[in-house]
């Protein structure tokens, strides 16, 4: 795509808009999701820019830049295009439930876009505006999704030479944040196919969900079939330390086990460890469903593909 200066493996992810759209708290319950743990505590505005990187996989190196988004802090990143070179992926969030900030959020956004539109960025992916805080009570409201189309056609008709990518997001809903997360990351690491196995398999088999994880327990991809607070995250699903857990003692105990089901008269939990060999010794990746029990049998059988894709990551 781009001839990018910096090493390939190296990934640079901006979260911009106005103070208070909530980047910081998406970051926190992406992290917390992604396996560096930190609780969404009293939550300060972000001053100047706050890096943050995770290691994806043994091969790549995310990093996420949260641009405090206070005026200040505006002026100083508008006026030092610098901040932006090599950026892979912009996100630009947007407080839906703050009306009287829409235009200045969206003059900061057409700001940035000046920048990215110099040649000297590369720039040439999808732009990512997420309107945040529309939690899940919002649903339904007429007033919210006007207000989410009004804005939408206006970026559109007023940057017809940017693709752009919408995302509706809460953090009452881990899956929006997990989804817009998730758009990027697939595309720049190929995880396409894992991910749309995944859902399938939640959608036709009426799973609660399908969750990849790695032995650390990154989660690389999942799907869930309803709508999860991402504080409650955790305690409902997070049941993947356990399963971690068991199978490093059957490993300590030398045994050859590649499967846990912990079996109920209607829903079971199955866990199935991979083994793909890599240029580094062999990989572990673990896939976790919850599923209806009379299902487990052809999910099983559909899962035998799941080595192939996991062979081509
Ligand atoms: N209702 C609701 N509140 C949210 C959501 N996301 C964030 N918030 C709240 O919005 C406030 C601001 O969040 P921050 O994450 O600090 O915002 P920020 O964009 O990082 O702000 P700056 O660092 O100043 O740029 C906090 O009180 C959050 O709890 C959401 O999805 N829904
Ligand atoms: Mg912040």
């Amino acid at each position: 795509m781009s001839a990018k200066t910096h090493k390939l493996d190296e990934i640079k992810i901006v979260f911009a808009g106005l103070d208070n759209a909530g980047k910081t708290s998406f970051l926190i319950a992406l992290r917390q999701k992604y396996n560096f743990y930190e609780r969404v505590k009293k939550l300060k505005p972000t001053i100047k820019i706050d890096y943050s990187s995770f290691n994806f996989l043994n091969r790549y190196t995310v990093n996420f830049w949260d641009m405090g988004g206070q005026a200040k802090y505006r002026k100083i990143y508008v006026n030092n295009p610098i901040y932006f070179t090599s950026t892979d992926y912009l996100y630009f969030l947007i407080d839906i439930q703050d009306e009287l900030k829409f235009e200045e959020a969206v003059r900061y956004l057409h700001e940035l876009l000046d920048i990215y539109r110099d040649k000297e960025m590369e720039y040439t992916r999808e732009v990512l505006i997420c309107f945040n805080k529309y939690d899940p009570v919002f649903r339904e409201n007429e007033e919210f999704l006007d207000r989410i189309k009004m804005i939408r056609d206006l970026i559109i008709s007023q940057n017809k030479d940017i693709k752009f990518k919408f995302f509706n997001m809460s953090y009452y809903d881990i899956s929006s944040l997990s989804k817009a997360l998730a758009y990027s990351l697939s595309k720049l690491l190929n995880l396409e196919d894992i991910n749309l196995t995944l859902e399938r398999i939640v959608k036709d088999y009426d799973c609660n969900y399908a969750i990849l994880y790695t032995d650390s327990g990154l989660i690389i991809s999942d799907f869930y079939q309803n709508v999860i607070d991402f504080r409650d995250f955790d305690k409902k699903i997070c049941r993947i330390n356990e399963s971690l857990e068991f199978f490093q003692r059957i490993t300590d105990e030398e045994v050859e086990i590649d499967e846990k089901l912990t079996f109920s008269e209607e829903r079971s939990e199955y866990v199935k460890k991979y083994d793909i060999p890599s240029e580094t010794g062999v990989s572990e990746y673990y896939l976790g469903i919850c599923a209806p029990s009379n299902n487990l049998d052809t999910i099983k059988k559909e899962l035998e593909e799941f080595q192939k894709y996991l062979q081509s990551m």
